[in-house]
């Protein structure tokens, strides 16, 4: 921990009402989109308390604000619903710590925005999961977070990045930046693009399904990542879902099929041996197993049905979105090395193929359960 980086990380904490001092402080490098630091304070009593300070990326969400509102309701919806009904997923939950203000984030430099949440103590992310029990937890636990968000009203939520989830929408703007080639990088990906456009045929059905009133919207998450569930570090218990930034109006499936697509591979999302990429079976029944738990309630049978096909689309759209960023320059996710994206893309296009593969097995397996 450099005094320099101390020094930035308690500029921004102490502009929230926590009481003591900065002691320590480091970032957290995990995510793709924000800027995220865990701050530890010793209060005046010599205790310490940690804290998370995130900037909101201005880049990915073009309203910050409308984020920032999101991330009000939400968490009071739930921190209130958790009273009421203890009905809580696992124990700890997500609430905005207040500015000296009084306001529920500050203006930094340059016009950012930070954000302060209690910090969820004992608890671990995994970019990779480890065993069964991780996955039928982190499922469970997103089961439970859509039960939550569900009844909100869809006037009190924002759409924080339009057409987040539109597959389609996404397939033509790889399109349109394949043809402009912003970065010259076009020759060297023309096997992924041929691979992207060999599955046009499917990767619309579940907004064509949507747009003919077969399967319903909802306020889901939207970014539904196993490493965006804080799991208890001694009981592989899910105790609180994270990164609440996207939710908005969207489809249960793609919360599921995101889940398929970062829990069932053996290795890292950036892995650039693809023949190290799985969708590892054991993990994917977890995922059926503890999704259903919380979900059964308010899925339809069709969506139930389609189950192990999200896994395959969203792993789709989001080896395009990666292969997007690529062609561009890198603007959208962190990177830290060179050729990340393209590394990422094609572990997705990877998991589609392993998908594909075993999609009999996979839907075998949920109509068993299902019943
Ligand atoms: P991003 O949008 O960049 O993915 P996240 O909100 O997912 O940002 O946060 C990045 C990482 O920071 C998470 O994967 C998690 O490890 C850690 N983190 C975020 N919020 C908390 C919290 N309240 N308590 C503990 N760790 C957190
Ligand atoms: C981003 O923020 P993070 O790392 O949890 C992205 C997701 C992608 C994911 C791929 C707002 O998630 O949509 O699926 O990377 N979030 C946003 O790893 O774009
Ligand atoms: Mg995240």
């Amino acid at each position: 921990m450099s005094d320099s980086l101390l020094r930035h990380i308690a500029s921004i904490g102490d502009q929230f009402a926590i009481e003591g001092s900065c002691v320590e402080g480091h970032e957290i490098e995990s995510g793709h989109i924000n800027t995220t630091y865990l701050a530890t304070y010793e209060r005046p009593n010599g205790g310490r308390k940690r804290f998370i300070l995130q900037r909101v990326n201005e880049h990915v969400f073009k309203d910050p604000e409308a984020v920032m509102r999101n991330v009000q309701t939400v968490t009071r919806h739930i921190n209130e619903k958790v009273l009421r009904e203890k009905k809580d997923a696992g124990g700890q939950t997500l609430s905005l710590f207040p500015a000296r203000t009084g306001a529920a984030w500050v203006k930094g430099e340059g016009g950012a925005l930070w954000r302060c949440y209690n910090f969820i103590e004992g608890c671990h992310t995994y970019d990779v999961v480890e065993n069964t029990r991780q996955a039928y937890q982190a499922a469970k636990a997103f089961g439970a977070f859509q039960d939550l968000v569900r009844d909100l009203p869809a006037d009190q939520v924002e759409e924080t990045i339009p057409g987040f989830h539109d597959t389609r929408a996404r397939y033509h703007r790889l399109m349109e930046v394949v043809a402009a080639d912003p970065q010259g990088r076009v020759g060297k990906v023309q096997e992924e693009i041929a691979t992207i456009q060999s599955y046009e045929a499917w990767l619309g059905r579940l907004l064509d399904l949507r747009d003919a009133g077969e399967i319903l919207e909802r306020i889901t998450h939207n970014d539904t990542k196993v490493n965006n569930v804080m799991i208890d570090a001694k009981t592989d218990e899910a105790v609180c879902v994270i990164d609440l930034d996207t939710v908005m109006p969207g489809l249960s499936l793609y919360d599921f099929g995101d889940l398929v697509r970062s829990a069932t591979s053996p290795v890292d999302e950036d892995e650039p041996n693809t023949a190290l990429v799985e969708m590892r079976m054991p993990i994917f029944e977890a995922l059926v197993e503890g999704y259903l738990e919380t979900a059964r309630n308010f899925l339809t049978p069709l969506e139930i049905e389609l189950l192990p096909f999200s896994g395959k689309v969203i792993s789709l759209e989001t080896g395009i979105r990666f292969l997007t960023d690529y062609l561009e320059g890198d603007l959208y996710f962190r990177t830290s090395r060179q050729d990340q994206n393209l590394d990422r893309c094609r572990t997705q296009l990877q998991l589609v193929k392993a998908i594909e593969e075993q999609e009999e097995q996979m839907l075998a397996f949920v109509k068993k359960v299902a019943g």
